[in-house]
């Protein structure tokens, strides 16, 4: 058989985004994907994602700052809308440790940000309560990415770069690392110089095929819609922008909604942690304890929206230990690369990783200090049984 530059498992945002990449940089490239395209029972489905540079963390606003250069490109090259700004506002214990980080990162980095006021909060943003202590501040260049429409752009693109082979509904059963790796699925034996891992919650089943288990954690996300008791109230329509409320109950995750868009009259608002699952058996997974968090979150601050949710659709996290990616080579076989651990938070990043993933499967120098995502920050619980 024809043996590709590279073979990239998994269809997701993450792994179509590396594939294109590739295809552009004449590599003869096969995406492989166990479901028929499109499909909803990863984390890559959906209408609308966040897209923002609202991070505590350096390096990850350095990333942004190329990655929304890399989806205005996408639009570009594909002729269709991906990104519409709608602004971000992010509510946080005002002296809490991560919104001043917060606050601290987006004045080092003279991102366009808006800090408001107690007194001038509900001027600005109507039918939202800001809770008693937390400071608010809007990253004006946040919006939504339209996450099935920008899917679908970058897997036609990839198809039409020529070496571009995408072959859905094809299971792997086994990889054969060497010189050349060998795929195995199926309904078919394929071969590659290099091989990518982008395979979302099910990056630790395919890696157990070359000896190495990462440590992360699956979660199943209950994403609601509740439903607006004056249409329009919260749509995007209105300006209404993103929001993130940081630590909603002390300790616990971030609670994030998206202005009303995709279903009109309804407002997806979700809690950023589920309850563990194993990818094949998500809708067994029936724990609502983070919906009664919700519950009661949108009854204090979205007096606007009636509070049960109308719609509880699901998705998966696959979670590292400090939420951090893993992007980095395979520790014993350096052409197998790992994309994976993306923490809820990687869409938006798809492009930049695409990009960087692609870098080291063609052994090229990756254009970001990688460090943040190197496996050997596990050390303790990487597990090699090679
Ligand atoms: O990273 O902005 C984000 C996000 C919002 C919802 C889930 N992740």
């Amino acid at each position: 058989s024809e043996v590709y530059d590279c073979i990239v498992i998994g269809a997701g945002i993450q792994g179509s985004c590396t594939a294109y990449q590739l295809a552009k940089n004449k590599q003869k490239t096969l995406l492989l994907e166990q479901f028929v395209l499109p499909h909803s029972r990863g984390s890559s489905h959906g209408q609308t994602r966040v897209i923002r540079k609202t991070y505590e963390e350096d390096f990850y606003v350095q990333m942004m700052h190329e990655s929304y250069e890399l989806w205005a490109q996408l639009e570009r090259e594909a002729g269709v809308e991906l990104y519409r700004r709608t602004g971000l506002l992010v509510m946080g214990p005002e002296n809490g440790e991560g919104f001043s980080r917060l606050k601290a990162t987006m004045q080092r980095h003279k991102i366009p940000t808006v800090f408001l006021e107690k007194q001038e909060f509900s001027q600005h943003i109507p039918n939202v309560n800001l809770a008693d202590g937390n400071g608010a501040l809007i990253d004006t260049f946040a919006g939504v990415l339209y996450a099935d429409r920008a899917l679908r752009a970058v897997q036609r693109l990839f198809q039409s770069c020529g070496g571009g082979v995408i072959k859905d509904g094809e299971k792997v059963i086994d990889i054969r690392p060497g010189t050349e790796v060998t795929v195995t699925t199926d309904s078919g034996v394929y071969r590659g110089r290099s091989l990518v891992i982008t395979a979302g919650p099910w990056a630790n089943t395919l890696l157990t095929h070359t000896g190495l288990q990462l440590p992360l954690k699956v979660v199943k996300i209950n994403v609601c819609y509740w439903k607006e008791k004056i249409p329009g109230t919260y749509s995007v329509g209105q300006s209404f922008p993103c929001f993130i409320e940081m630590e909603p109950i002390e300790g616990e995750y971030d609670i994030y909604g998206l202005p009303s868009n995709e279903y009109p009259g309804l407002m997806k608002v979700c809690y950023h942690m589920g309850s563990e699952t194993e990818p094949d058996e998500r809708d067994k997974q029936t724990d609502r304890g983070d919906i009664d968090i919700l519950v009661r979150f949108v009854t204090r601050c979205l007096p606007g929206l009636v509070p049960v949710p109308a719609v509880v659709e699901s998705c998966m996290y696959t979670v590292t230990p400090d939420h951090n990616f893993v992007l980095d080579s395979h520790p014993t076989y350096g052409n197998i690369i790992i994309g994976a651990g993306f923490s809820g938070h990687g869409f938006k990043f798809g492009p930049i990783i695409g990009k960087l993933l692609s870098q080291l499967a063609m052994g090229q120098v990756p254009s970001y200090d990688l460090s943040p995502f190197r496996i050997q920050r596990f050390q303790s619980h990487a597990r090699s049984s090679l």
